[in-house]
């Protein structure tokens, strides 16, 4: 049975939604330098939050929600390496959880969605330890500001997703590709998990800390043993070594023992183990998009191509890890969308009662839905059936999952509002509510924020169910 005080809401990530890259004290992050820098379409003002999101939160109140997830810029409150607070950066969020409360919306708070201060960036970033030290006082600054007003909190967005991306395929920054420093930064940044969780029970935090990851459940081509190898290599790379560590305190031994025989460990430290061990979290966030199909590993060299831009992307997308597994984007039987990403909402039943079974805390679905393009400009509401068609089977996938058992608590769609998407720029649409990026950031709810309305106000009875 679903619970009756299930978090239905939408999700967003302060650099995607909120503009005002250079107001408020705000010093750069390492995506303005980077995107700035490359002369890439940036998020300077994104969707405007900044200044539009008394707007966007009246609009989730009228669109029934329940919950806002979004993220804390870090560069907003710390502005210097010497740790030096900005107050108008703490205000400002200080206004976003208080308009929340004021309209019955759960503020569900991550502290770090990407957005790094450069400055940190310049002295290595996520790949050197030093940074563990600055993300926990950094957390320290939040959890007294805001945690009296705060339930749910989550340390990082999508670990893997970032790491991998900036310093193991490159198009993301810092824009490299080197395996130690992609598992040094990995581990850093679990090891920043622990810590701050062992600071948030120090601190007798009301509420509750999670990790939110980017899930991908792994299915295999067939059923033979090469394919079930291929498969556990695929889950430790994708999954496991984010939510074994974070929620089991484990980081996987099969997976360490194949890094150590060609790379330096040495930085891996008997105390950090230990902190690992110590500092589990409450919850799982999963953001879901799609699953992993995975296929046994042939030979040649490791491809990792993903996330291309526009007219480039479909069909462009491959992943083999030498040695491990290759991954399967053109299944026969699949639909994908423009961007190459599977269109599987069984994968999301299947995903979260594993992950239930295996790890036994409860589960939000921090992040689920589906781009297009869309003429927003040009139309007075967008249409967007194929987008509520999307949500009802992953809603439906999720009330039966809670249906054989699973305790999922939360769901939350990407986005609330069209926003920038990472290196895709604004044309990848993910809203319930439009953003005309050319007309003064006007909000247009489309079809799909009426639909989801129901959904929430009705608890999800809403949804046509199979
Ligand atoms: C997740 C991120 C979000 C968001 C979403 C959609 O990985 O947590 O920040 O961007 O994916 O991704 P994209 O914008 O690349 O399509």
């Amino acid at each position: 049975m679903i619970n009756k005080n299930f978090l239905w809401g939408t999700a967003t990530a302060s650099y995607q939604c909120e503009g005002g890259w250079n107001e408020g004290g705000r010093v750069p992050s390492l995506w303005d330098v980077y995107l700035h820098e490359n002369n890439l379409e940036n998020g300077n003002d994104a969707s405007d939050h900044y200044h539009k999101y008394k707007e966007d939160i009246r609009l989730m109140k009228e669109g029934g929600h329940k919950a806002y997830r979004f993220s804390i810029a870090w560069p907003r409150i710390i502005i210097n390496d010497k740790g030096e607070v900005n107050p108008e950066g703490v205000q400002f969020y200080h206004n976003i959880i208080d308009e929340c409360l004021k309209n019955g919306i759960e503020p569900f708070v991550t502290l770090f969605h990407w957005d790094l201060p450069q400055y940190l960036e310049d002295k290595g970033g996520w790949a050197e330890r030093e940074i563990c030290d600055a993300y926990v006082e950094y957390a320290k600054v939040c959890f007294k500001e805001y945690g009296d007003k705060v339930t749910y909190w989550s340390t990082f967005n999508e670990p893997r997703y970032y790491v991998f991306s900036g310093y193991k395929i490159g198009n993301y920054p810092p824009g490299i590709d080197d395996t130690q420093k992609t598992i040094q930064a990995s581990f850093y940044m679990m090891l920043a998990n622990a810590l701050t969780v062992g600071v948030f029970r120090e601190m007798k935090m009301k509420g509750q800390i999670g990790i939110v990851h980017s899930y991908a459940p792994i299915f295999g081509v067939d059923d033979s043993l090469e394919t079930k190898i291929a498969m556990r290599k695929a889950d430790n790379y994708f999954n496991n070594w984010i939510l074994d560590t974070a929620i089991k305190g484990e980081i996987p031994i099969d997976m360490l023992g194949m890094l150590n025989e060609k790379y330096d460990l040495s930085f891996m430290k008997e105390a950090d183990f230990e902190a690992i061990k110590n500092n589990t979290v409450d919850f799982a966030g999963l953001n879901y998009y799609a699953r992993a199909l995975i296929k046994p590993y042939t030979g040649g060299e490791s491809i990792l191509r993903i996330n291309n831009k526009g007219s480039e992307a479909k069909g462009s997308s491959k992943v083999v890890v030498k040695g491990w597994f290759e991954q399967v984007f053109d299944n026969p039987d699949s639909t994908y969308t423009e961007w190459d990403t599977e269109i599987y909402p069984q994968g999301l039943y299947h995903g979260i009662i594993r992950a239930y079974e295996k790890y036994k805390v409860p589960i939000f679905i921090t992040e689920n839905g589906v781009a297009f393009y869309e003429d927003v400009p040009n139309e007075k509401s967008v249409d967007d059936q194929g987008r509520i068609h999307f949500l009802n089977e992953h809603i439906n996938a999720i009330l039966n999952a809670i249906d054989d058992g699973a305790e999922v608590l939360g769901y939350f769609i990407w986005s609330t509002m069209d926003l920038y998407s990472w290196k895709n720029g604004h044309e990848k649409r993910y809203g319930l509510v439009g953003v005309d990026f050319e007309n003064n950031f006007e909000r247009k709810p489309k079809a799909s924020y009426y639909w989801y309305k129901k959904v929430c106000e009705s608890n999800g009875t809403a949804i046509e169910r199979s």
